[in-house]
């Protein structure tokens, strides 16, 4: 198990409101605060100095002071609480406040490091009962109850009673909302492309379907086909195939079997908008300057990590002790998740998705971003992976090696914006792959911003080249998987792809026979690289094949690349046709991997390969089918990207887009793609409440679900280059 996070929050709750089945009380319940309901006394509360508890009409109340940074700076609450973990408990209160204002609730530890175990921040008005169940995830005898109430620039009055904290609560089985059983692409089809949907159902014959349009008019009429099991998920599911239909439209249903569909359009605007918005997530990813909130209305916030207090700035980062004795200037670049930190072998990967994009693409050079650059001479595509280039290449140390990360000395806990990070920074060793990542991506980017930029191609294919030299001479020194203290490992002991790509890039751009002698030599060369997983921050011999095929260059026996590429298209395409659900992935004993949605799009991402290089209608097909499932023709019938389809994911982990936790941040923009899926449940949210599922069934749309529903730059970066290329289908 890959432990990267010491989640500060380690479990949550849904408000039992929701009414989830629950089971048989396994022991006696326990109340654990001692006089909750304020009779007559306070005792043993505490409240923050400056803030005194009164009681009125038998319940606790203060006068919060204005002006406070955090929700802690003010608070009530009681220590020596008694939590065991495994242990499920019910936290119940009512309170009140000055309307809009908000309280974090919170069990967690009395003291350092002050883990949150569960919390929940509600907005206040009249008196109402909050009622939540959660799991303990540890034992202590030195737990707190507390009601965190600072952070508001005015004074307000909070009253709080019948607090309550209940042990031995039977725990609450999560249900997700599937919705109708019939799943569809929510975004869109495109008008001339296929239009699949599965439904879910017990029925082994072929059952009537009907395509309804907008208007509630029959439009046709087929019979779905029974597809037996389908082991993503379990179900028995049959398909429904209405691709004949090519109208344009909005606001389609299908009904089937008594289900009706959500409603879904048929056209492509929406992967016009799509393709910007994956671009445009870059942008507020960006550590080392402000965001401008005319950019990004609702978004804007100070810059991050640039050596003003409580951060300890990016400016001047030492290694960590005894690693190196020199320090670097390393702001800028992208934050690469919900986290703070900045991996080279992400960042790596994210760039050349973003360039990838650019070297195939017609149209995108044309794609406004809305960030500071635009207007300027270079497309905003190049603009925004400047950005992360030029933090890549701060990360080269004097020998030509690449440190693999710089990020926080410890985790920190949620939510955090990037300038309110006081953690110290520091460098992490220098690794073979991300020396060779930015061998790779400094080599492309010396070919790409030729034309907009040649003292900056000149420079980037400068520091490849000894980048490429340095890591030749260090060709085994690798990122341990014990490095997660405080930031992801991005572990990985396998670099001879890290050379095959380097190599390729370098060969691409420069010609040079020792790189297509390192190309043609390399063990990747010959072997089959299009596995479960096509490529990822850690299998990158794709990508080198990707572009050795795509890209005009003069390699002995060019053709076999390109034979491999459409070899590997074929596997894909196969997978896809035996999936009911359109998927082209089967991961081995279908454990989903970490990031599924992107090992989906990355997958598709070949397929726009073959369909370039050979213009077969079949490979376009097996693109637009794999979509659906991105977007809600899935087992959840969700869509993974925020703000796409009437269903999406929307409360992503992250620091800074924490609306869950704080209603006064904003939630993920729209157009990030939720990591999806993850048969490992890493989290102690998704161990709590997904136990035991199923493929398709681990995920949850959960802020502290960081295994199953984080957002990344990597993540991204594939979403933007399949919608990318669909815009330019129609
Ligand atoms: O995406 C990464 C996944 O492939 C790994 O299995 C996992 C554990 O090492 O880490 C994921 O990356 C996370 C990184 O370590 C820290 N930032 C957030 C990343 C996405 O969850």
């Amino acid at each position: 198990m890959h432990l990267w996070e010491r989640s500060l929050a380690l479990s949550a709750a849904t408000l039992l409101l929701v009414g989830a089945a629950v089971t048989p009380a396994q022991a006696d319940e326990v109340e654990q605060v001692v006089n909750g309901g304020f009779d007559g006394t306070s005792d043993p509360f505490w409240s923050t100095s400056g803030m005194p508890i009164a009681l009125s009409d038998g319940r606790a109340c203060v006068d919060v002071p204005g002006g406070t940074a955090n929700r802690w700076d003010a608070a009530v609450g009681q220590n020596d609480i008694d939590l065991v973990a495994g242990e499920t408990y019910r936290f119940s209160f009512d309170a009140s406040g000055d309307a809009g204002h908000v309280v974090r609730a919170v069990t967690g530890l009395a003291v350092s490091p002050y883990d949150t175990y569960f919390e929940q921040s509600p907005v206040l008005g009249a008196v109402q009962h909050y009622e939540y169940t959660f799991t303990a995830s540890a034992t202590t005898a030195q737990g707190q109850v507390a009601f965190q109430v600072g952070g508001s620039a005015e004074p307000w009055h909070f009253c709080v009673d019948n607090v309550s904290l209940v042990g031995g609560v039977p725990p609450e089985v999560y249900v997700p909302d599937t919705g109708p059983r019939i799943r569809v692409n929510q975004v869109s089809y495109l008008p001339s492309g296929p239009k699949v949907a599965t439904l879910v159902t017990t029925e082994t014959t072929p059952l009537l379907w009907e395509l309804r349009n907008a208007a509630g008019k029959v439009v046709d009429t087929g019979r779905s086909e029974p597809r037996g099991l389908d082991v993503s998920s379990g179900q028995n599911v049959h398909t429904v195939d209405f691709s004949g239909n090519s109208r344009k439209g909005t606001g389609y249903t299908l009904t089937v079997d008594g289900e009706t569909s959500r409603p879904f359009d048929i056209g492509g605007d929406a992967y016009d908008r799509l393709r910007a918005d994956s671009l445009k997530f870059f942008y507020t990813q960006r550590s080392g300057i402000a965001i401008d909130d005319t950019l990004r209305p609702g978004y804007g916030r100070a810059a991050g990590h640039v050596d003003v207090a409580p951060n300890q700035g990016d400016g001047n980062v030492p290694c960590q002790p005894g690693v190196c004795d020199y320090r670097l200037d390393v702001r800028g670049g992208w934050y690469d998740a919900g986290d703070h930190g900045k991996y080279v072998v992400n960042g790596g990967i994210s760039v050349w998705g973003l360039l990838s994009e650019y070297e195939q693409s017609k149209q995108v050079r044309k794609v406004s971003l809305t960030i500071p650059e635009s207007g300027d001479r270079t497309p905003d595509i190049l603009d925004e992976a400047r950005w992360e280039l030029d933090f890549l290449l701060k990360m080269q140390a004097p020998n030509g090696m690449v440190h693999h990360k710089i990020h926080d000395q410890a985790w920190t806990g949620l939510p955090l914006l990037p300038s309110a990070d006081p953690q110290p920074r520091e460098l992490h060793p220098v690794s073979t792959a991300a020396t060779l990542n930015l061998a790779a991506t400094a080599a492309q980017a010396a070919r790409v911003y030729k034309r907009y930029d040649p003292a900056f191609a000149t420079r980037a294919l400068a520091a490849a080249k000894k980048a490429y030299t340095a890591a030749k001479t260090n060709p085994i020194v690798l990122a341990p998987e014990s490095d997660g203290v405080g930031g992801g490992a991005y572990n990985d002991t396998k670099v001879s792809d890290d050379f095959y790509w380097a190599a390729a890039e370098l060969f691409l751009t420069t010609g040079e026979h020792q790189y297509a002698t390192d190309v043609l030599t390399s063990p990747e060369h010959t072997a089959d690289s299009f596995g479960p997983v096509a490529f990822d921050w850690a299998a990158t011999a794709v990508p080198a094949k990707l572009d050795l095929a795509l890209i005009p260059n003069k390699l002995p026996g060019l053709g076999k690349v390109k034979a491999q590429v459409l070899a590997g298209a074929d596997k894909y395409l196969a997978i896809q046709e035996a999936h009911p659900y359109g998927v082209a992935y089967a991961p081995p004993n279908n454990v989903w991997d970490w990031g599924s949605s992107s090992i989906i799009a990355n997958n598709l991402v070949v397929l726009t390969a073959a369909h370039q290089l050979t213009g077969t209608y079949k490979y376009e097909y097996g693109v637009l089918t794999g979509l659906d499932w991105l977007f809600g023709r899935n087992a959840l019938n969700r869509s993974y990207v925020t703000g796409y389809g009437e269903v999406s994911a929307q409360n992503e982990h992250s620091r800074w887009y924490a609306a869950q936790l704080d209603p006064a941040l904003p939630h993920p923009p729209a157009g990030s793609l939720a990591g999806g899926p993850n048969s490992s449940i890493q989290d102690p949210l998704a161990q709590e409440k997904l136990k035991g599922c199923v493929g398709q069934f681990c995920y949850i749309d959960d802020i502290q679900s960081w295994s199953t529903n984080e957002l990344t730059i990597n993540w991204n970066a594939a979403l933007a280059r399949l919608t990318g290329y669909v815009a330019e289908l129609h």
